[in-house]
């Protein structure tokens, strides 16, 4: 069987890269997308592959590597989070880390065949001393030629140019949630104010990676309001990261019912059919899923994970499982895209 990390042939019209700045191709409507979403799974399947195939390589996924770089003790009361110092989660907070203890966490992820490397920081927004020391951060990540993502909260003007100079690729920020469900998951920021960081980390060059939650007990029509909301994003975000809800103990979301797992590969698909030049991150929630939805969300045109034993405080399948998968599904890692 030949390894993951080669190429696989192509026979399909193959991209590597999502284009710096993908336009929307239409604007989308909630009632539109609810209707993807309410198609048969079959038909829904065959479009999502469709606009996958047109785009992308359906045999490749990319690897990113998460490393929480500052843990919990944040003082937003997002209810999902175990990192919300308000909620008795067992989450320890921890400093901003050093630049040569990142430095060899790059390095593992990249020896173990990540190609981006995103670091997490427990903040609300990080204060201009933070912003300087996250820039060595980056910098320190993009010199072992890794791509290089970065998700601390909002950002004030200056922030992204500051972190654009020092290399940085992607600033990942999510809405979360549909706007008329977001005031039930979280009350101490708004809708409005995710919406303007993402407004500065567009002017500012730097690739917007920005999705969401599902699972948190919303409706089918708020999940096609999340989707409707990031798909007509001017530009969409070149990077779509779904999470299905970790459950918690501690957070208020703890004992929320779970999502059925063809409801998650459908948000996956309709995502893929309204951002098709996307990169669509199958995200958290991928230690619980079990291989063969997370192969049905490859089908539906996710191509990208999060590879590591760890998302941010949670547990995530280990790498040897992640590689095992995907020889088992004839698919291979992608290739780095080109660094400027
Ligand atoms: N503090 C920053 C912020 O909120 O913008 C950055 C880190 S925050 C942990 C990044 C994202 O992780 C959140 O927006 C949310 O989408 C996701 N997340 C956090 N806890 C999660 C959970 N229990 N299950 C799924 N996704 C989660
Ligand atoms: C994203 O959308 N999901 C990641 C990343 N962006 C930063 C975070 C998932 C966190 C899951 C809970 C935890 O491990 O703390
Ligand atoms: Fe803080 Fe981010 Fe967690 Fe919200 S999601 S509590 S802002 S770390």
């Amino acid at each position: 069987m030949s390894s993951v990390f080669e190429q696989s042939v192509t026979l399909h019209r193959p991209r590597q890269a999502a284009p710096a700045n993908p336009q929307p191709a239409e604007r989308w409507s909630v009632d539109a997308i609810e209707a993807l979403f309410n198609l048969p799974f079959p038909e829904l399947m065959h479009r999502a592959q469709t606009a996958h195939r047109e785009n992308f390589s359906p045999n490749q996924v990319e690897f990113a590597t998460l490393l929480s770089v500052k843990t919990g003790g944040c003082q937003e009361d997002c209810g999902y989070c175990p990192q919300a110092a308000r909620f008795d989660t067992g989450v320890k907070a921890t400093k901003l880390m050093e630049p040569d203890e990142v430095r060899l966490a790059a390095q593992r992820a990249k020896d173990a065949g990540a190609t981006r490397f995103c670091m997490g920081a427990a903040w609300r927004a990080p204060k201009d001393r933070d912003i300087e020391k996250v820039a060595e951060l980056v910098r320190t990540v993009k010199a072992l030629g890794l791509e290089t993502c970065a998700t601390l909260g909002m950002l004030e003007d200056g922030h992204a140019e500051t972190l654009q100079s020092a290399g940085l690729d992607y600033y990942n920020h999510n809405l979360d949630s549909a706007p008329d469900f977001y005031g039930d998951i979280i009350t101490t920021r708004d809708y409005q104010d995710r919406l303007d960081t993402l407004a500065r980390v567009r002017s500012a060059g730097v690739k917007v990676c920005c999705g969401g939650i599902v699972g948190m007990g919303e409706t089918r029509r708020q999940r096609a309001g999340l989707v409707a909301e990031l798909a007509n994003l001017t530009p969409y975000p070149e990077s779509v990261p779904i999470n299905n809800l970790v459950k918690v103990e501690g957070t208020p979301l703890a004992d929320q019912a779970d999502l059925d797992p063809f409801e998650f590969v459908r948000t996956i698909a309709v995502a893929r059919i309204t951002m098709p030049k996307a990169r669509v991150r199958l995200s958290a929630g991928r230690q619980q899923m079990g291989d063969a939805v997370q192969a049905l969300c490859f089908l539906a045109g996710a191509n990208s994970i999060f590879y590591g034993d760890k998302l941010l405080t949670t547990g995530n399948p280990d790498t040897d499982a992640d590689v095992a998968l995907l020889e088992r599904l004839g698919m291979t890692r992608s290739a780095p895209e080109a660094q400027p």
